[in-house]
């Protein structure tokens, strides 16, 4: 029988370090003789990226919230068929920068859409698949905003305010409490050594887990 791999995920507001984080996580768990790989969402496919590009995309007329949703899942739907479920199939780890849970928070938190209108996307786009392990990296809003600007150029998501990544932020604490289980919070304020201390810990446990299912087949 084929064991299915592991799928975790990194979430967490605008510049708390989610891209850099991942790859640290990449190349430990790598060294270890793990078979993973890495993607992002939106994103992931050549279609997903073509989806990115159109959502972080400044334009003169506003994205209507459920357009903006629609892209978000019609990315997600690809993402999934083309890359994540046939490497969970394969055995692989996929570690993912964002996924459902940032449609909650920038979505639902940040936009006002309907928490029942993105449970219905996702039992309709992923079926039965959701993460595994998902990484909380939390820190003061301020903090990743000032992180996030100090690399120039703001995207469409980027401009928004104080308030929005407020709600955002809250929104994710909130699903982290109420899915304790499958969250790790991760304190991202801290110098990126102490932060890396601590996705140590996921990193050798992601790594137990995994040799256990190797060995059972
Ligand atoms: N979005 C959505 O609305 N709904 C959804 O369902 C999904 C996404 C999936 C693009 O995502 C946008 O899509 C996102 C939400 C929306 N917009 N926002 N905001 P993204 O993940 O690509 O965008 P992002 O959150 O802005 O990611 P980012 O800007 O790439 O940030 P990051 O990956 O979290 O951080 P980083 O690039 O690793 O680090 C930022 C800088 O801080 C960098 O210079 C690092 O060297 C530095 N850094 C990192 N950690 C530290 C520490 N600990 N100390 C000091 N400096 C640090």
């Amino acid at each position: 029988m084929s064991i299915r791999g592991l799928f975790i995920t990194m979430e967490g507001g605008e510049g708390v370090g989610k891209s850099t984080n991942l790859t640290f996580l990449e190349n430990f768990l790598h060294d270890k003789g793990v078979d993973v790989v890495c993607t992002r969402e939106p994103g992931g496919t050549r279609i997903g990226e073509d989806i990115r590009n159109l959502l972080l995309q400044i334009r003169q007329e506003k994205v209507s919230a459920m357009a903006e949703l629609l892209l978000i899942f019609a990315a997600r739907a690809q993402h999934i068929r083309e890359f994540i479920e046939p490497a969970l199939a394969t055995g692989q780890v996929v570690l993912c920068d964002r996924f459902t849970d940032a449609t909650y928070a920038y979505q639902c938190g940040g936009r006002g859409v309907a928490w029942d209108t993105v449970k219905q996307l996702e039992e309709l786009v992923q079926d039965k698949l959701r993460p595994d392990v998902t990484l909380l990296l939390d820190a003061p809003t301020a903090v990743g905003m000032s992180r996030a600007r100090g690399r120039g150029e703001l995207d469409r998501f980027e401009q928004e305010d104080l308030d929005f990544f407020e709600r955002v932020r809250i929104s994710y604490l909130k699903q982290a409490n109420d899915d304790s289980g499958r969250y790790r919070i991760i304190d991202a304020s801290v110098s990126l050594d102490s932060v890396q201390q601590q996705l140590l810990a996921v990193g050798n446990e992601v790594f137990s887990y995994w040799r256990e299912r190797s060995v059972e087949s």
